[in-house]
């Protein structure tokens, strides 16, 4: 990756330089070279050098394109973007849908860079033919197909543009800037029907930020768009978020998110920043942000928030409720939904629990005390191990293991064969009880905690998490 993104920016400034440089019998050589070596290069950039923006979870995805004409559903009339592209059908009447948010992203980020890297090979054959004189032969690149390319790239940018236009003021702004390169694309290539279209577009984009810009509060977790550099150092390793943000990733494309990192203190607590969203300062917090909504709806306490997320996002996630005949009736509910009720409750309010005071007496046990007062902390924890802990831990894991053993249908998850929100509430406990007990006398829960990992939203959030921070994801 290091190459790819360090060799743009360099590539850039060499072309500049290039340009500004005067040819003088003594330079003509040196700079000829200079142009070979900038067009291979530059050239060299193209694509498939770029793709690897795309994360590599979402290579097999193919974006749908939609138009006003074939999926009004999908174009709101409350939507600046979406009113100008009602409007003005042309030259731009289809639009990407993207299946994941970070697909989104890496197929923007390829067209752009590609476009800028095409511009700067377009500037240079421009330079040297008209500035400098070379020879029109003196490069085997061909400007009508570097042209061609760069159109293309241009056009997909703006195809992307209903995409980024459902979302936050932060991916308005994004998109804000996408537009405006390709307007100036277009301008220098004088294609003035599609510069007009990016002008407007742009515009309407404009109006939008506007009317939505409201201040958002910083959270671990805001679900929108934001494509910004995360400061070096935050992190949310060992914190419930992750499972807010395995969801997240189940609710794709309904949603799409980012998160936010921050430090905990060293004394492991949240940092104070985080009092100003919720007045418990713990994580996870989520903030959502839609057009209709006026300020970004803040959501704390992991259930809650999973809760709020299936009701609206993720359905899928939720077992059948009623038995057949049975509606609405009191007992008339299947054995899948009184477990998934069950288990949404006991992960917070039972399960972890037990597993906190187990972190905390491994905490005394291994803590930094001189070797005179160690033989204390270890009898302290002992007595934790021998009173209550084992036998608590047996039961619970205990309970688990036969809770999975009659699963519904025989299923290899908690409310029968699907994966439910009730497991990815119950994730956290059962990664964090892996770190504290021998699963291997619970053969069922160690296989459920190995399908569960071995899920592609799973997987996906890890890598998100640690793309973001730099570090293997540990659970605590
Ligand atoms: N039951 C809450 C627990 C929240 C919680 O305690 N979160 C931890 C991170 S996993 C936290 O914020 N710890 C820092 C602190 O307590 O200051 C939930 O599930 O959201």
């Amino acid at each position: 990756m290091d190459v790819f993104t360090h060799a743009l920016p360099g590539l850039l400034e060499r072309t500049d330089l290039f340009v500004a440089t005067q040819e003088t019998p003594s330079n003509k050589e040196g700079l000829e070279q200079e142009l070979s070596n900038l067009l291979q290069q530059l050239g060299g950039l193209q694509q498939s050098q770029f793709t690897i923006f795309i994360p590599s979870s979402a290579t097999n995805l193919t974006p749908t394109l939609i138009s006003v004409e074939d999926h009004p559903d999908s174009f709101d009339d409350q939507i600046e973007e979406h009113i100008f592209i009602a409007q003005q059908p042309k030259p731009f009447s289809q639009f990407y849908k993207f299946a994941q948010a970070p697909h989104a992203f890496g197929c923007t980020l390829v067209h752009l860079l590609c476009l800028m890297a095409d511009c700067a090979i377009l500037q240079l054959l421009h330079n040297a033919s008209s500035t400098k004189h070379f020879p029109p032969n003196i490069t085997p690149v061909n400007l009508i197909d570097v042209e061609r390319r760069a159109f293309w790239h241009a056009g997909e940018l703006c195809r992307c543009a209903h995409f980024y236009s459902q979302r936050s003021v932060t991916a308005g702004k994004f998109l804000y800037l996408l537009l405006r390169c390709a307007e100036n694309f277009f301008e220098s290539y004088g294609a003035m029907e599609e510069w007009k279209w990016c002008r407007d577009c742009a515009d309407a984009t404009r109006r939008r930020v506007e009317r939505l810009s409201v201040k958002t509060p910083p959270t671990i977790c805001p679900v929108g768009d934001l494509i910004e550099g995360l400061p070096k150092g935050f992190r949310l390793n060992r914190s419930r978020s992750q499972r807010i943000l395995w969801l997240l990733h189940h609710c794709a494309p309904k949603i799409t998110h980012s998160i936010k990192l921050y430090q905990r203190a060293a004394n492991q607590t949240a940092p104070e920043e985080l009092k100003k969203i919720h007045p418990l300062g713990k994580s996870p917090q989520i903030a959502i942000e839609a057009p209709n909504l006026q300020k970004p709806l803040v959501l704390a306490e992991s259930g809650t928030i999973i809760e709020y997320l299936v009701e609206h996002f993720a359905t899928h996630l939720r077992p059948k409720r009623w038995r057949e005949g049975q509606e609405r009736r009191l007992g008339g509910e299947t054995e899948e939904w009184m477990r998934y009720g069950y288990y949404m409750h006991f992960a917070e309010g039972s399960l972890m629990g037990l597993l906190l005071t187990g972190l905390l007496v491994e905490q005394i046990r291994n803590a930094p005390v001189p070797f005179f007062v160690k033989p204390v902390t270890r009898l302290i924890a002992g007595r934790f191990d021998n009173e209550f802990l084992i036998e608590n831990y047996a039961m619970y894991f205990g309970f688990l293991e036969g809770e999975l053993e009659s699963s519904p249908d025989g299923g290899e998850f908690l409310c029968g064969t699907e994966l439910t929100a009730a497991d990815v509430m119950m994730s956290f406990p059962v990664l964090v009880g892996r770190t504290l007990v021998d699963l291997t006398k619970y053969p069922r829960v160690l296989a459920y905690i190995d399908t569960m990992e071995k899920g592609s939203e799973y997987k996906a959030s890890i890598d998100e998490i640690e793309a973001k921070t730099g570090e293997k994801y540990e659970v605590v």
